[in-house]
């Protein structure tokens, strides 16, 4: 799906702006809400989570529907032209009302949709509302706890609840709402639907092969630029391969992108693109064939106040901090980010692994389990049995993410899922076929994974048959001999030699420890800022001797906000950063160790 944009054919309104907003106390649809102004409406911002922008439990723990309202008028001299409502990300259900009719429903919280408005609109205003349900089950991605018990729990004993509540089988808040920007763009009645570009380098030469997608008669025409405007290649067709001499490469911290112009009718299209090559080649993860080592994070779009809610000038901060902690690469955990940041992350040259919302497929995880009439339920048993509904779902996520962000030169690979059940009896037959899927539907054929939790039995892991690059969460000296670093770098070790002999690249995905800012002592402690440095010193002294790991991604970039719980502490602490990005101790230690690893070569 394109990114909407301005050009000399099409036009752009952003409704972002305050907005009515009321929680539902039941009666919402029944009422019909969406037919009239909404009566005593609060004030709302969007796009932002709305749980942190105002007071109190029932307000933040909302259970269900909220709707958002506003009148929007379309001028005349657009309506001459497709009219279409794209929304970037609701969070997680959508129904889209129109004057008084439902003209769009989508489900799931964090890829963009969109509706033709021409058949409703009036002439003047229309009133324009949104409701948005923020219940997770599982049927939805993330997964919420069915169980009631969720991934954190609220207690150690068993509880009553005295209202109902989302149960989220992850660790991260909830947070809902309009997240991303709502906007209105125009098209001409024929138009570009879609462009696919991929590319292959030899020397100084680049071959790009396009694909165009066009609805009505006519052929299209592709050119592209340098960023000074000079044609570099042009061709005509809805397929072909053009030849870039003497090409300027995207690099990781060096990005260069050319602009490309796609043209068909009256209709222009107007995108950026970066030429760079991914491969994985025995053990070496490679961009441009060069051996490429990712330094870097696990990341949350988590700020304070907006919540998950789109916040530009935390993204150029976050960037920021990326290079000067000598990082180059992030993973978008645990679900895909905004558009807006991930054409930063090209603009600025930040690799980055592009993760599907597919986060607690996983019913036995944390020392929980699910039960369903008294008999324990796995994650991939079948439906009737409690197991998990989320297959269909998970293939439109896969699709959805591959349609918004394939020709990304940031994406480097895939992740089809954070720590799921991938040991469990059924993942193999379940992941299998979503793996197919990803490698299917992507132009360029990048790598593909699942990122992998803590077990036991590594060895079953159906990842190890699955995936190109094996990424692991490992939390030896955490969750794993907690408070013994050095039990936790002789286990970390021998597990580590496993997977360094299986041949392919692997990395770390997530490592970390909780530690509370301002912490400190003479003998580390946990929680203290001067354990987590020793906790990533033991790690290090294991990852640093294997030959085919590829990369440290840290758990956490930042401290960011989860579900209340015996573990967390007004959330998770395992940021090297505040959640207000101050440095810990480790932000230091990092950038000394990560200004001194190069980004291709580290490992001969
Ligand atoms: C892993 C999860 C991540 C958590 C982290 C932790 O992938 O979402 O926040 O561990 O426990 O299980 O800090």
């Amino acid at each position: 799906m394109l990114y909407p944009v301005i050009t000399s054919s099409r036009s752009l309104m952003d409704l972002s702006g305050i907005w009515g907003f009321k929680l539902d106390d039941g009666s919402g649809f029944e009422q019909k809400w969406y037919e009239a102004p909404l009566a005593d409406a609060m004030t709302m911002a969007v796009p932002s989570s709305y749980n942190d922008l105002k007071e109190g439990e029932d307000f933040r723990e909302h259970y269900g529907w909220v709707f958002y309202q506003r009148t929007i008028s379309v001028p005349a001299f657009m309506r001459t032209q497709r009219v279409m409502l794209r929304l970037a990300a609701v969070t997680h259900i959508a129904k889209v009302y129109l004057n008084d009719q439902l003209i769009c429903e989508h489900k799931g919280g964090f890829l963009p949709f969109e509706v033709q408005l021409n058949e409703y609109l009036k002439d003047g205003e229309n009133l324009l509302t949104i409701a948005v349900d923020n219940r997770i089950d599982h049927s939805t991605l993330p997964v919420g706890s069915e169980s009631g018990g969720g991934l954190l729990g609220g207690g150690m004993f068993p509880s009553k609840e005295s209202k109902k509540r989302n149960h989220p089988n992850f660790d991260f808040f909830n947070y809902c709402g309009i997240t991303r920007p709502v906007k209105i763009y125009t098209t001409p009645e024929a138009y570009v639907a879609d462009v696919a570009l991929t590319s292959e380098v030899d020397g100084t030469t680049a071959q790009v092969a396009y694909e165009i997608e066009t609805v009505g008669e006519g052929e299209p025409q592709i050119c592209i630029r340098t960023r000074n405007g000079e044609v570099v290649a042009q061709g005509t067709g809805a397929k072909g391969t053009l030849t870039i001499e003497n090409v300027t490469l995207w690099q990781p911290l060096k990005a260069y992108l050319y602009e490309v112009q796609v043209t068909f009718g009256e209709d222009v299209y107007v995108m950026t693109y970066g030429v760079r090559t991914v491969k994985v080649e025995g053990g070496k993860f490679l961009i441009n064939g060069q051996p490429f080592y990712f330094k870097g994070y696990g990341k949350h779009e988590d700020t304070f106040p907006a919540g998950r809610g789109l916040n530009l000038p935390m993204n150029i901060k976050d960037l920021s901090l990326i290079k000067w902690q000598g990082a180059n690469s992030f993973r978008t955990s645990h679900y895909p980010y905004s558009e807006e940041m991930m054409q930063l992350c090209d603009e600025e040259g930040i690799v980055v692994i592009d993760e599907v919302p597919a986060v607690g497929v996983h019913l036995n995880f944390g020392g929980g389990a699910n039960f369903k009439n008294g008999k324990k339920v796995e994650t991939f048993d079948p439906v009737e049995e409690g197991g998990i509904r989320t297959f269909e779902h998970h293939k439109e996520v896969i699709r959805d993410v591959i349609s918004r962000d394939r020709n990304r030169a940031c994406v480097v690979m895939w992740s089809i899922a954070n720590e799921s059940d991938s040991a469990g009896k059924g993942a193999y037959e379940y992941f299998k076929p979503l793996y197919e899927l990803a490698r299917s539907l992507d132009p360029q054929k990048r790598p593909c994974t699942i990122v992998s939790v803590q077990m036991a039995d590594y060895k079953n892991d159906c990842t190890l048959r699955l995936s190109d690059v094996f990424c692991l969460n490992r939390y030896y000296g955490w969750y794993t001999c907690g408070g013994d670093l050095q039990a936790a770098e002789d286990m970390c070790r021998e597990e580590m030699e496993f997977w360094n002999a299986q041949g392919k690249p692997f990395m770390f995905t997530e490592y970390g420890a909780d530690t509370m800012t301002g912490l400190h002592d003479t003998t580390p402690v946990m929680w203290t800022e001067e354990y987590q440095v020793d906790y990533y010193k033991a790690n290090h002294r294991v990852v640093d001797a294997m030959e085919n790991f590829v990369g440290e991604q840290v758990w956490n970039f930042a401290d960011f906000a989860t579900s209340q719980g015996l573990m967390r502490v007004q959330g998770n602490k395992k940021g090297l950063f505040t959640r207000d990005r101050r440095p810990k101790l480790a932000a230091h230690y990092f950038r000394e160790r990560w200004t001194n690893i190069p980004d291709f070569g580290y490992k001969k």
